[in-house]
């Protein structure tokens, strides 16, 4: 069946004219700024990963090569591709030589599994897949066989390293140059939104609109070519990517070294070997950082600025991070759809301990409203509503969602309710979206709710999110049996339909009946509430 809806919504004439205009979209694609910066300064370190030290000139070379290969397989302008890599230095490869092909690499997380990646070859119509043959003990390799062999449009599994008898992509570097398609205009990859619907919406985002709140977000944030940033957050998620993230370092000439081990040991091992001076973390982790026994003989003295993002920094969290590191502490409130907001270095610390930053742009329009969308009055709690240079009119073949996502003059609704400081910087003060928040992980509670009902002895079913010390929030389902089951069963049967594992409820509870609000929908507040404390407050 064919995919319903456009691929991408432009913004209207009139604001791309302005956009322009300020400056903002400059005609240049990730890939030409990438080679520019390789051209003028080849020989510094642009990525590190493990043993293997690349400077700008050999990183460029390998993405010409990878870029020649994969045209050779008959990938080109157009064609979507599915990235599913841990953090190595292919996933960089592999994603600017798809740029240069014109070809759109497809976000897929290392924990998505055949649920997800499913969904996105044939929501996409991919042709092939960039991936590794196992991590963590998994195999992704074989995942995209086995997802081959049911979607025989996906042609190519490109497997890096042992290719265990698949197209090898180290192989690739192979032939001649391919000339760079430089269309700044064009839809660059489609990024993966949070969510809040049955199934994962995916973000067209453009050359011009990316490569602003890049540039933007490295000059806010200081980086320059002596910039050397941890990637340690999953290579494919929004912020270690691009607030200001690896491209941002990248596009400033500076060296991204790739955390392919996530835990504080590793990266504080990384940050003395390398000279770290800049890294993003999840609050989750941030907590890991500061309660690691490691930190206490670990030489962290290089490291400048630590962002934090992606959810909600306790107050206290944030104070005890000022505290306990030498490095700046930045909050950034971000999403893939666009919109970004950091505090600025010379803040107040008072405001870096207790504000979730003021957005990149002039242009960045702000409103917040009531739930008949008229604005509340300054200072109150609202939806957060945003439009702007770098954010999204509409969601990838999604019109239906598409309506509800965005009014009619095509603002945003993040699904996030805000407070504006008379400093222009937000307060993240909830949500409105049906979401769990996971330590960063975004589940929609509409998607496990819908696997869950799958089950011949479900009837009901409800995902709430329950405080957790550690992640902030966990997911917690609250079932209805037709017939009598253990609920341990429930989670083993979530996992056999292959959904993340981060998704997998961390506790079931069985309930005679969900309880329902006047007009019959399940009353989600009612069942939050049987937890001690709430599990999003405001600090
Ligand atoms: C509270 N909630 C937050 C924060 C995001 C930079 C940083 C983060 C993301 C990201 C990103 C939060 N406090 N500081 O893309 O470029 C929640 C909000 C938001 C949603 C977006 C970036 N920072 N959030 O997290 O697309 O609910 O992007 O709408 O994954 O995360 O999630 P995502």
């Amino acid at each position: 069946t064919a995919p319903a809806g456009r691929d991408f919504t432009p913004w209207p004439d009139s604001f791309a004219r302005r956009y322009r205009e300020r400056g903002y979209w400059r005609g240049q694609t990730l890939h030409g700024r990438l080679a520019e910066v390789a051209a003028r300064q080849p020989d510094r370190l642009a990525l590190v990963c493990g043993e293997r030290r690349w400077s700008h000139a050999m990183f460029d070379a390998r993405i010409r090569g990878a870029a020649a290969g994969l045209h050779r397989l008959g990938i080109g302008r157009g064609d979507r591709v599915v990235l599913q890599l841990p953090n190595i230095a292919e996933f960089h490869v592999a994603c600017f030589a798809l740029f240069r092909l014109g070809a759109l690499p497809v976000f897929a997380l290392p924990a998505h599994r055949e649920a997800e990646i499913g969904h996105f070859i044939k929501h996409t119509g991919a042709r092939a897949c960039i991936t590794v043959a196992r991590e963590g003990g998994f195999g992704h390799a074989a995942l995209f066989r086995r997802l081959q062999a049911r979607l025989p449009q996906l042609r190519d599994v490109i497997v890096v390293g042992d290719a265990e008898g698949g197209i090898a992509f180290d192989a690739l570097d192979r032939g001649d140059d391919v000339a760079a398609v430089d269309d700044a205009t064009a839809v660059a990859f489609l990024q993966l939104s949070g969510g809040s619907t049955g199934t994962p919406k995916l973000i067209p985002r453009t050359h011009d609109d990316y490569l602003y709140s890049l540039r933007e977000s490295a000059r806010i944030c200081g980086f320059d070519p002596d910039t050397r940033y941890l990637c340690v957050l999953p290579a494919a998620h929004n912020f270690p990517m691009s607030s200001p993230g690896a491209f941002g370092t990248f596009h400033a000439g500076g060296c991204v070294v790739m955390a392919r081990q996530p835990d504080p040991a590793s990266s504080f091992r990384l940050i003395a070997r390398e000279r770290i001076t800049a890294t993003a973390l999840v609050p989750a982790l941030a907590l890991a950082w500061l309660e690691s026994k490691a930190r206490l003989d670990a030489d962290l003295s290089s490291l400048a600025l630590l962002q934090v993002g992606g959810a909600h920094l306790p107050r206290d969290v944030a104070r005890r991070l000022m505290d306990g590191l030498e490095a700046r502490l930045q909050q950034v409130f971000g999403m893939a759809e666009g919109l970004v907001n950091y505090t600025r270095l010379d803040d107040a610390d008072e405001a870096i301990a207790s504000t979730q930053g003021r957005p990149i742009s002039e242009d960045d329009e702000i409103r917040i409203v009531d739930d008949a969308d008229r604005d509340v009055p300054e200072g109150e709690v609202g939806h957060l509503l945003t439009r702007g240079p770098y954010t999204i009119r509409g969601y990838y073949r999604a019109d239906a969602h598409n309506r509800d996502a965005f009014t009619d003059d095509g603002f945003y609704r993040t699904g996030d309710r805000v407070r504006r400081l008379a400093s222009g910087h937000l307060v993240v003060a909830g949500r409105a979206k049906d979401q769990i928040n996971r330590g960063g992980d975004k589940i929609a509670a509409e998607e496990v709710e819908s696997h869950l009902m799958t089950h011949p002895a479900v009837f009901d079913a409800a995902l709430v999110a329950m405080p957790d010390r550690w992640l902030g929030e966990k997911a917690c389902a609250f079932v209805v049996l037709r017939d009598a089951l253990p609920p341990r069963e429930l989670q083993a049967y979530l996992r056999g339909r292959g959904i993340a594992a981060y998704k997998v409820p961390e506790r079931i509870e069985l309930l005679e009946a969900l309880p329902r609000t006047a007009v019959g929908k399940v009353d989600k507040r009612a069942l939050r509430a049987r937890f001690p404390s709430p599990v999003f407050q405001e600090t």
